[in-house]
C-alpha cells in the first residue's frame, strides 16, 4: 500500500516534479472540505480549515491543507470529490452496544414510570433474564431482521464501526446464535462489526442461585466456543450487586486470557464493586459507565491506559443522579469514549449523535471531546487506535462530511442529523440502501 509520509509532504516542489500530468498516484482525493481530523496535535478537533484528503485502497493516503497539494487536484487522482464546503470528521465508532437482541422492554418502563427501580425489576426477573427469554425463542434469522433496523440507524448518522456484545443469550447455543447475528450484519452492511462475548451478563434462572455454577459453564464451555469459531474479539462481563463479584469476574478474566481474547468490563456502574481495578490489572482495554468509580482505581486506569466509555443514555434512561467524575478522568488523563449501549433495558437508544449531546449536557464534556469520544477514544476501546478514530495518513479511510457550520453542532443539534455523505474504507456508502435493506 503506497503510503506518502508527513516528510514527503513538507516538501511538495518535489513532489509536484514526482507527479507527471498522467501520474494519478491516488484513487481519490476529496478537496473544499473543512477537516476536523481529531488528532491530539496542535488545533482544537485537529482543523484543518480548507483541506484535503486523498485515498488509496481502504486507507488515507494524504491529510492536508489544499494549498499544499502536490499538484492539481485532476492530476493527483483518478476521482476528485468536490466537499461543497462541507466539515469532515472521522468516521464514527460505537464501542458498546448490546444491539442485537429480541423484543423489547417497554412494559418495564411503564412500570419504572409507576415506580419501580431497575434493580427491583431485575430482582423480580424482569430486566436483562426477560429479554434473555425473548432472545432464545427467536430463530436466528428473526433476531437478524430485529437488529438490522437498529444498527441502520447508526449508520445513518456516520457509525462506520461498531462494537456488538452477545449476553442474552446466556447458554452457549444462543450465546453463539447472537455472535453469528453480529457478524452477519457486519458482512451485510457497510460497517466494521468488533464482537465482544458477554457470557456473565446475567445469571439465567436455570442457574438461579449457583452464579459459580454459570461461571464454570462460561468459562470451559463457551469462551473456548466463541474463541474457536473466531466469533469473539473480545469479553466482557458485567460486575455488580444484581450480576457477577469481582472474584467471578476474574475467572473470566483468566479464560479469556487462555484464549487470547482482550477484555473490558461493565464496571461501577450501580454501586462500587472495584471492578475496575480488577480490569486494570488484567490489562482491560475499556471499564464502562463508572458513575460509581473512586479517584484510586481512576489513577490505576491512567496507569495501565485503559479507556473510559462513558454511558449517558443509561444514565439518562435510568435517572441516575451521580455522575462519572469526569474532572478526575480529566486530571489523571484517562481517555473518556462515548457509546450507545444501545440495549432494551436500560439505554433503547440508536443515536449516537444524540450522546455527543448528552455528554455534554449530563456529563459536560465538551464538544471536542464528545467528539473526540466516539472517534480517536472510541477506536482506542476497541484496541483499534492505530488503524482508525483519527484523518491520519495510513490508517483506513472511513470518514464522515456533514453540513455543519462548526464541529460543536454536531453536540449542540438534538434529534437532527446533518450527514451528507459518509464514506468506508475509501468508498462512499449508499445511503439508500439503509432505507431499503441489504440485497
Ligand atoms: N448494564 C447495562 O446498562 C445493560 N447491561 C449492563 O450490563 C443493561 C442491559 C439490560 O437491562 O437489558
Ligand atoms: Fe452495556
Amino acid at each position: 500500500m503506497p503510503v506518502i509520509s508527513g516528510r514527503l509532504r513538507a516538501t511538495p516542489s518535489r513532489l509536484s516534479r514526482a507527479f507527471a500530468m498522467t501520474d494519478r498516484r491516488w484513487d481519490s482525493l476529496w478537496i473544499n472540505i473543512r477537516l476536523a481530523t481529531m488528532d491530539s496535535t496542535g488545533a482544537a478537533y485537529g482543523a484543518i480549515d480548507d483541506g484535503a484528503l486523498a485515498v488509496v485502497g481502504n486507507r488515507i493516503a494524504w491529510v492536508g491543507a489544499r494549498a499544499d497539494l502536490p499538484g492539481l487536484p485532476a492530476t493527483c487522482a483518478a476521482h476528485v470529490h468536490d466537499g461543497g464546503g462541507r466539515w469532515v470528521t472521522p468516521g464514527l465508532i460505537d464501542c458498546h452496544t448490546h444491539i442485537v437482541y429480541g423484543g423489547d422492554r417497554a412494559k418495564e418502563f411503564e412500570l419504572r414510570l409507576q415506580g419501580a427501580s431497575y434493580e427491583e425489576i431485575s430482582r423480580a426477573g424482569g430486566g436483562i433474564v426477560a429479554t434473555v427469554t425473548a432472545t432464545r425463542l427467536a430463530a436466528e434469522q428473526s433476531l437478524y431482521d430485529q437488529s438490522l433496523p437498529r444498527v441502520c440507524a447508526l449508520l445513518r448518522e456516520g457509525v462506520t464501526t461498531l462494537e456488538i456484545k452477545s449476553g442474552y443469550g446466556l447458554n452457549t447455543e444462543n450465546e453463539l446464535k447472537i455472535l453469528r447475528v453480529a457478524r452477519r450484519l457486519g458482512q451485510a452492511l457497510p460497517v466494521d462489526v468488533v464482537t465482544t462475548f458477554l457470557g456473565a451478563h446475567a445469571v439465567p434462572i436455570e442457574f438461579a442461585g449457583r452464579p459459580d455454577a454459570y461461571i464454570d459453564t462460561v468459562c470451559t464451555e463457551m469462551i473456548p466456543a466463541a474463541a474457536a469459531l473466531g466469533l469473539a474479539d473480545a469479553v466482557d462481563a458485567f460486575c455488580e450487586r444484581i450480576a457477577f463479584t469481582p472474584e467471578q469476574t476474574e475467572r473470566v478474566f483468566q479464560a479469556a486470557r487462555r484464549h487470547g481474547l482482550a477484555v473490558k468490563l461493565h464496571a461501577e456502574q450501580l454501586s462500587n464493586r472495584n471492578g475496575t481495578a480488577l480490569a486494570v490489572r488484567y490489562g482491560a482495554l475499556s471499564c464502562d459507565h463508572l458513575e460509581y468509580v473512586d479517584e484510586a482505581d481512576v489513577g490505576a486506569m491512567a496507569e495501565g491506559g485503559t479507556v473510559a466509555v462513558l454511558l449517558p443514555g443509561a444514565f439518562y434512561f435510568l435517572r441516575e443522579t451521580k455522575r462519572p467524575p469526569i474532572d478526575w478522568f480529566r486530571r489523571h488523563g484517562v481517555a473518556m469514549a462515548l457509546a450507545t449501549d444501545c440495549n432494551p433495558g436500560s439505554s433503547p437508544v440508536t443515536s449516537l449523535l444524540l450522546m455527543l449531546n448528552m455528554a455534554c449536557t449530563l456529563f459536560h464534556l465538551t464538544p471536542e471531546e464528545a467528539l473526540a469520544g466516539v472517534t480517536r477514544h472510541a477506536a482506542a476501546a476497541l484496541g483499534l487506535a492505530h488503524d482508525r478514530g483519527t484523518l491520519t495518513v495510513g490508517k483506513r479511510a472511513d470518514f464522515v462530511l456533514w453540513s455543519i457550520g462548526q464541529p460543536a453542532e454536531l453536540a449542540y443539534r438534538i434529534a437532527f442529523n446533518p450527514l451528507a455523505r459518509s464514506v468506508r474504507a475509501g468508498h462512499p456508502i449508499d445511503l439508500a440502501m439503509l432505507e431499503t435493506g441489504p440485497r
